[in-house]
Order: structure tokens, then C-alpha cells, then sequence
């Protein structure tokens, strides 16, 4: 069962201030995180997750962006340690994570606690509805930080961040 106890706290009031001095960001940075074993769509599972890979999902999330000004990065890795390192390297680089933690969703405390110390927006995404799954998928500690989860929308998912952080925080 999920530890009723914690809501989603984001963002912090600290984590508001910092961002409200950056005021209206002109050409965005998003740092796209993927987790483990997210190397393997389209090989594995595909009514779950898909018949498409993650380099579809690469070009599907550039083209979104193509023209707008907002710059992409990707990272992808099977390590939690591999991810809070690139969380923690993206402190004054990026200006918006969009993350799909996969399993680590639901395990990692570290995970949680490098966003919070980045204070960098962050949207959570996952390709399934992980509310609809089995009990163990339907808490996640990413949530406690992330300003918004998008659920069951398949890639969609990732593009819908995308709006959302650069209509958001970028110029338009
Ligand atoms: O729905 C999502 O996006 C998940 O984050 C995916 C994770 C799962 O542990 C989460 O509960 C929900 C699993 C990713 C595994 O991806 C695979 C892709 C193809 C084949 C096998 C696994």
C-alpha cells in the first residue's frame, strides 16, 4: 500500500523563489531522463508499453521542439546512482527535468532527494497508467517533488511536458 501519509509538496517555497529570479527563460533547456530498462521499447512488452523505441522517442520529442528555440537532452540509464549524478550535474545547467524513473519510481528516496536539491522543474511521466496497475506501481516517490505526473498517455506523455514546462517557464 502507498504511505498515505506523504502528499506532493512541490515546489518548495525555496525551490519557487530561486526559479521566480530567473524570470521569463528564452531558450529552455530540458534535460529528458528516462530509467531503467526504458533501452528496451519496442523489444519487450509492447501492449504495455508500445512497439516504438526509445530513439523513436528521441526524434518524436526533437521534432515537437524543432523551431521553438528550446534545446533537448537525453539520458538514459539501468543505475540509480548514473541518475541522481546526472540530476545533480544539471543544477545551473537546465532549466526543466522531464523524468520517467521507471521502477525506480517507486523505490528511490535518492532519486526524490536530488530533484529537491536541484529545485529544477520537473515533470514525471510514465507511459503506462501506473494507477490502474498493480499496488506496488501506485506510489511514487518522484511525485512528492515532481509539480505535475502525466500518466497513460504513452509517448504523448513526454511531449505533453514539454509543453507544459516551456509554455510554463519559456518565452511565448
Ligand atoms: O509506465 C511507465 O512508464 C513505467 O515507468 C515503466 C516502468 C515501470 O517499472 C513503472 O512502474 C511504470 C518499466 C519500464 C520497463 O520498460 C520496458 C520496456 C520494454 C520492455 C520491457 C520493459
Amino acid at each position: 500500500m502507498p504511505p498515505t501519509e506523504y502528499a506532493r509538496s512541490s515546489p518548495t517555497s525555496e525551490c519557487k523563489v530561486l526559479n521566480a529570479k530567473k524570470g521569463v527563460i528564452t531558450k529552455m533547456k530540458i534535460l529528458i531522463i528516462n530509467g531503467p530498462n526504458l533501452n528496451l521499447l519496442g523489444l519487450r512488452e509492447p501492449d504495455i508499453y508500445g512497439r516504438r523505441s526509445l530513439s523513436d522517442l528521441e526524434v518524436i520529442c526533437t521534432d515537437a521542439v524543432s523551431g521553438t528555440g528550446t534545446d533537448l537532452a537525453f539520458f538514459q540509464s539501468n543505475h540509480e546512482g548514473a541518475i541522481v549524478d546526472k540530476i545533480q550535474s544539471a543544477y545551473g545547467v537546465f532549466d526543466g527535468i522531464i523524468i520517467n524513473p521507471a521502477a525506480y519510481t517507486h523505490t528511490s528516496v535518492a532519486i526524490l532527494d536530488a530533484l529537491k536539491a536541484v529545485c529544477i522543474p520537473t515533470v514525471e511521466v510514465h507511459l503506462s497508467d501506473i494507477s490502474s496497475r498493480e499496488s506496488f506501481r501506485q506510489f511514487s516517490y518522484i511525485s512528492l517533488y515532481a509539480e505535475k505526473t502525466i500518466c497513460g498517455r504513452g509517448f504523448d506523455g513526454y511531449t505533453e511536458a514539454i509543453a507544459y514546462l516551456t509554455e510554463k517557464y519559456g518565452k511565448h
